[in-house]
């Protein structure tokens, strides 16, 4: 009898452990990153200017509404497609403070050269 009550309790808390450790995993699957939705158009980007924190990961969802465009930040090496009709997902996370311009890394008009955006990158 009082091993059997052993193997209950035993089997109890495995299973609160398995239960604690799914829960664990479950909250770290539920952060998902903010997005943040940007469009370009001849010749600009919207919004034109946006706030991240160091060291947070975003999730920049990115297209174009007219022309293809795209989402370069020479500073960081970084040229994202814009294409039209559809969103790509980039995942960023800025791991200095400042403020970076992003431009267009594909020309598509007149304007092109004057098409910019700000990130500002601030620690927390
Ligand atoms: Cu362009």
């Amino acid at each position: 009898m009082t091993q059997s009550r052993y193997a209950t309790a035993i089997a109890v808390l495995l299973v609160l452990a398995i239960a604690g450790i799914r829960s664990v995993s479950a909250k770290n699957k539920d952060v998902e990153p903010p997005v943040i939705e940007i469009h370009s158009k001849k010749f600009a980007y919207e919004p034109a200017e946006i706030t991240l924190r160091k060291g947070e990961t975003y999730k920049l969802h990115l297209t174009s509404d007219d022309v293809p465009h795209s989402f370069r930040i020479k500073a960081l090496n970084l040229n994202a497609k814009m294409s039209v009709g559809t969103f790509d997902d980039l995942l960023f996370t800025p791991e200095e403070d400042g403020d970076f311009k992003v431009d267009c890394g594909l020309y598509c008009g007149s304007g092109h050269s004057k098409m910019g955006m700000t990130v500002h990158v601030v620690d927390k």
